[in-house]
């Protein structure tokens, strides 16, 4: 077993996690900022393919043109000398005071207009990176008070930014897809599209909704006490799981960020297991990058920074190891068939079956044994004590 990544595993950082000085609402940063041109070399001598960033983790808010240009150059040279790629690219529409009520959705139709227009030039940024994915994390869209919003407004002026920024990607013929990043509250007091659900259900609401899918973290959907493994469940099954945030999160409480698997390691087996191993029955299947959205401890220097970039890294590919056990013991096979996992791959009707023939089926219902079938033992526990056992590295 080799828990050394490769590039072949397409693991992703964004600049912004190892590049967490660790200042937060309570104390000032304890490690100094991480020039992104080192970022780039130490995460490629790690065995990352990948680097993500926003907007201004690269270029400052206030940079002249001449310095972007500058930035920007001798950025591309570090990506060429080291090989790492940008798969990803993002807008920061959070950190400035302009952005303090959002940007697509901030009251001040100017201050809207402004964050449109740097998420267009964004976009064109990314592309020449020959990035793939274009994520929005709206963190500022939200509010403290419902009375501060007119809400149906809100979700009209996130649609028409949206779909203005994909328009504008096909009109430019970009290869580039958007995946919105639910989070349910932090730094807003409410998010709009606080979770994979939510997303999924505006994206049913735009023009180009073809070209938009999610990026959802697993520290977010459980913020909201949710399952992160079925949230990404449904969005691969609908298509839109474009992207991934990877990190870990103890329980309903503030968005901890910490390495995958240092939060609930049970269902960091679960999604592992899914983006590796697919759906028992088959179906879509993850291709994205393995995207880490972790933040560094503000208790570590950068030996731990860089340890903990390695920690995440090793994490998923142990885990990935350990699903691959599970899913090939005979004895978990046996388990999923008890179980009716397999069973439930079967489509309910027969093929070319009505409702009315349904009926007609006088076994499915009037002379169905409803308490013999109740006492169908699933043996759901003991399928879930045998993945705890490969998880625990006992099988
Ligand atoms: C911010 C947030 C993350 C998002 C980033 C993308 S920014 O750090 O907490 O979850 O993925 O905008
Ligand atoms: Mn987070
Ligand atoms: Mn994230």
């Amino acid at each position: 077993m080799s828990i050394e990544p490769t590039r072949a595993d397409r693991f992703s950082f964004g600049l912004w996690t190892v590049g967490w000085t660790g200042a937060d609402p309570f104390g000032v940063a304890t490690r100094k900022a991480l020039d992104p041109i080192e970022a780039v070399n130490r995460l490629s001598d790690l065995g990352a393919y990948g680097i993500t960033f926003h907007d201004n983790d690269l270029i400052p808010f206030d940079a002249t043109a001449g310095e972007r240009t500058q930035i920007l150059d001798s950025f591309r040279a570090a990506l060429e000398q080291t090989g790492l790629k940008v798969p990803m690219v993002t807008t920061n529409l959070f950190s400035h005071p302009v952005f303090k009520d959002g940007g697509f959705t901030s009251n001040d139709r100017s201050i809207r207009r402004f964050a449109l227009s740097k998420v267009l030039h964004n976009i064109d940024l990314a592309a020449e990176l020959g990035a793939e994915t274009f994520v929005m994390w709206g963190g500022r869209e939200g509010s403290e008070y419902d009375g501060s919003k007119d809400l149906a407004a809100a979700l009209e002026r996130m649609k028409e930014g949206v779909d203005t920024a994909a328009g504008y990607i096909k009109e430019k013929g970009y290869s580039l897809r958007i995946a919105l990043e639910p989070k349910p509250n932090e730094p807003r007091g409410d998010i709009f599209l606080p979770t994979v659900g939510h997303g999924l259900a505006f994206i049913n609401e735009l023009e180009h909704g073809d070209i938009v899918g999610l990026n959802p973290e697993t520290g977010h959907e459980q913020m909201a006490g949710l399952n992160f493994t079925h949230g990404i469940a449904q969005a691969l099954w609908a298509g839109k799981l474009f992207h991934i945030d990877l990190n870990g999160q103890r329980g309903i409480k503030y968005d901890q960020d910490l390495v995958f698997g240092h939060g609930d390691l049970t269902s960091a087996f679960f999604t592992v297991d899914l983006l590796e191993n697919g759906f028992p029955n088959g179906g879509p299947r993850y291709e994205g990058p393995r995207h880490f959205d972790y933040k560094p401890s503000r208790t570590e220097g950068y030996d731990g920074v860089w340890e903990s970039a390695r920690a995440n890294m090793s994490m998923y590919l142990l885990l990935k190891e350990r699903a691959a056990a599970f899913r090939a013991d005979p004895q978990v096979r046996q388990a999923l068939e008890a179980a009716g996992v397999f069973e439930l791959g079967q489509p309910t009707l027969a093929a070319g079956e009505s409702a009315a023939d349904l009926l007609d089926d006088a076994s499915a219902f009037a002379g169905f044994d409803a308490h013999a079938a109740a006492e169908r033992n699933f043996g759901f526990v003991r399928l879930n004590q045998l993945a705890i056992e490969h998880l625990l590295g006992a099988r």
